[in-house]
Order: C-alpha cells, then structure tokens, then sequence
C-alpha cells in the first residue's frame, strides 16, 4: 500500500520533503538520510552494524534527486558529490521520523508504560512458572505487562534453593553483587543488612548505593509461616508525576540536586553514589526513582539556601510514596515469586514475628535483557512489540 504521495527535493538538496496520503508532510536532512542508508558498502550484510563513520559523509552531502517507486514502497536517493545511490523503504521511513511536533509537556512517561496506583491496577500481572515455561504467548504478554507496570508477580514455583536464579534465566542474566550471585533475605543476627531482619522496612528502591544500579529485582519465596512480613509496591513514577501536580517546585529539588547514599558492609565493601531521587533525561523522560531511607548518606550536594526546601520536598515525596491509595499489597506465599522494575518500583514489607520462618531468595538482573527478550520473542511471534 502507497504511504506517500510525492516526494520533493528542497533547500538545494539537503533535504526531502515526503507528502503523505494521511499526515502532515515529512522532512529528512541530506545527512541522516546518507547516515541511515542500508546498502552493504554502509551496514555489514552479516550483523547489520555501520561499517562507515561520520568523517565518511562529506559535511556538504546533498540530494541530487529522489524518486518514489510506482506503489509508493521504496524511495530511491542520489547523492552527491560522493556519487552514490540508495533505496529507502517508505514503511521504514515512516517509523523512524523525527521530524515531530517538540513535547511542550516538559516531563513525559514512556509511551511503552502506564504509571498505576492501588485503585487502577486492576489486576497483579501473574503468570505460573510451568506455564511462562511452555506457553510463548502468555509469557510474552505477562513479560510486556512487567515492562509497562515496572512489576509483576510468578506462582507455581520450587520450593527449593536456587529456583530464583532459574526463574532469572526465563528473560535475563543474573547481576552478581557483594550480596551474591542470589541472598538469602531471612531474619539474622549481627545482620550486616536491615533486609535481613524481622524489621518492616520502609518503601524502597534497592541499592541505590551502587552505580550503575540493579535494575530488577526477584524475590522467590521458600518459607513464610509468620505472622506479618506483608509486601508491598509502589510506582515511582505516579509518586513523582503526583508529586509534579501538587508541588511543582519540589519537583524540580529533587530532579535537579543529588542525594548521596552509601552502604558499608562488614567485608572489604564501601559502596557510595550520588543520584538525584527523580531522575529525568535530558529531554524530560522520567528514567529513574532513587528511594531508600536507610541507605541515604548525609546530603552535601544541595545548596545551603535550597537544603531547607529540598527537606520538605524529600518528606512530601515520601508522604506521597507511603499513601496506602499508592500501594498494592499482597503476601507472598511459599513458591510465589515477585519482579520490580528497580528503577521505577519500590518495594515494602511489613515487620513479622520471630516465630514461625520466613525465607526469601533474591536476585538481581539486568533489564536490558528483559527488553531485549520481549523484541526477540515479539518479532519471532509476529506481534507487536509494545
Ligand atoms: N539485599 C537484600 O538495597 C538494599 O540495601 C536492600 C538488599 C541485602 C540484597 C537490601
Ligand atoms: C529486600 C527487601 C523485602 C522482604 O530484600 O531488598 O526489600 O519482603 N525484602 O523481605
Ligand atoms: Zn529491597
């Protein structure tokens, strides 16, 4: 099917314009268009990687003429002066435009997430373990709902040491820390971790301490016969896009100063960081929430006038972030797991009675790999990716 109507060669040549049947007109710079060509003297045939580097376009590159196939599917270019002819798809064309309305809307969520509250996420996405095993299509759509949630849940797993690490192996590769390939969160003595005590601990992001941070965290549940010991999670993102609506200035304190953490362990580990508690890109993207109270060092990079301020925002945000109407409870049973996004989900857990036991595994993977899973499964299943 014709996408384009006509194409234009403008502004002597260094750039097209593309009429379309349904939008606006099109435009493509001369240089992006050489940048981006597919033939086989600019991207390796066998790994599709460039094999051309920026010093190879000559910096007075232009378009000599353009012509649209009779279906409209491919568009033919001229270059000049280093003589050379490439063949666009238009269906490619199109899903790489940039040229776009600017986002007045200065902060934005992903397109691919939708932020959640205890009222609007209807449903824990929760997959079983055999099935996310033999079924692509429900592991596919469960892996996509941990992506645009930042969290899910997997019933139906062993009960036995170690599954967390093959439940990590379903969609991506483990990320060894000084706490292990995995950890056991159980209730210790001389605990070198809050984590591993009976005491509740405070919504947080893990290890915000460590840069670059872990960006998933499992946890699988092996034994829990105690009283209390409740999970809880919370989006970070609707924390701060709420935070945003109610006080735009505190917004601002904690996206644009860092807050130091810090985490000393008994053996040879001092880990430190600076994050800022909102992160956004620089384009505006929310990319990041950095949480934890018992991991924060004292802060030393907020001005002496703006630490006052930063103090309110900090206990505004953490108002927001403990609402009850924030958070999805839930208590884990023995062969439940649950997945947060670690840069986007934060985590909770009520104090629980000595008696009885509970035992935790968890481990922490990369979520690049989660990504790259849901594109690879998507593109062999032929559906979409998001
Ligand atoms: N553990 C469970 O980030 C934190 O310190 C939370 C992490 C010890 C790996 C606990
Ligand atoms: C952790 C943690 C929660 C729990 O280990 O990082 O937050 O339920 N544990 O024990
Ligand atoms: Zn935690």
């Amino acid at each position: 099917m014709s996408l384009f109507k006509s194409v234009k060669v403008i502004n002597s040549g260094k750039t097209i314009l593309l009429s379309r049947k349904y939008g606006v007109p099109i435009r493509y710079h001369s240089t992006w268009l050489r940048d981006n060509a597919n033939d086989h003297e600019t991207r390796d045939k066998n790994n599709g990687q460039r094999l051309i580097s920026i010093s190879d376009i000559p910096i007075n590159t232009y378009i000599k003429s353009a012509f649209l196939d009779k279906r409209g599917e491919n568009l033919t270019i001229n270059f000049l002066p280093n003589k050379k002819k490439v063949q666009f798809s238009t269906r490619w064309l199109i899903s790489h435009a940039y040229d776009k309305k600017q986002n007045n809307s200065k902060v934005w969520l992903h397109p691919d997430l939708k932020s959640w509250t205890k009222a609007s996420l209807k449903r824990i996405p929760t997959i079983n373990y055999k099935i996310a095993k033999s079924n692509k299509n429900s592991f596919i759509k469960w892996l996509k709902s941990l992506h645009y949630y930042g969290f899910a849940k997997m019933t139906g797993c062993k009960k036995k040491s170690g599954t967390v690490i093959k439940i990590a192996k379903l969609f991506g590769y483990v990320r060894e820390t000084n706490y292990g390939r995995l950890f056991d969160v159980k209730s210790k003595t001389n605990a070198i971790n809050l984590a591993y005590t009976n005491l509740g601990l405070q919504a947080h992001t893990d290890n915000p301490y460590r840069n670059p941070v872990p960006t998933i965290q499992i946890l699988h549940c092996i034994e829990n016969s105690v009283k209390g010991g409740d999970s809880k999670v919370v989006d970070g993102f609707r924390a701060s896009l709420n935070l945003k609506k109610e006080n735009n200035k505190y917004f601002r304190l904690l996206t644009k100063y860092c807050s130091n953490f810090e985490f000393k362990g008994k053996k040879n580990v001092h880990l430190k960081s600076r994050f800022p508690m909102i992160a956004l890109s620089p384009d505006g993207e929310l990319t990041g929430v950095h949480f934890n109270n018992r991991s924060m060092a004292p802060i030393t990079d907020v001005p002496y006038n703006d630490m006052l301020n930063y103090y309110k925002a900090y206990r505004k945000f953490s108002n927001i972030i403990n609402d009850p109407k924030m958070a999805v409870s839930f208590k884990l049973n023995p062969g439940d797991c649950f997945i947060v996004d670690n840069t986007r989900v934060l985590h909770a857990r009520k104090a629980y009675s000595s008696s009885g036991s509970r035992w935790l595994q968890g481990c922490y993977i990369d979520k690049d790999g989660l990504l790259s899973k849901i594109s690879t499964m998507s593109e062999k299943l032929s559906i979409n990716k998001v």
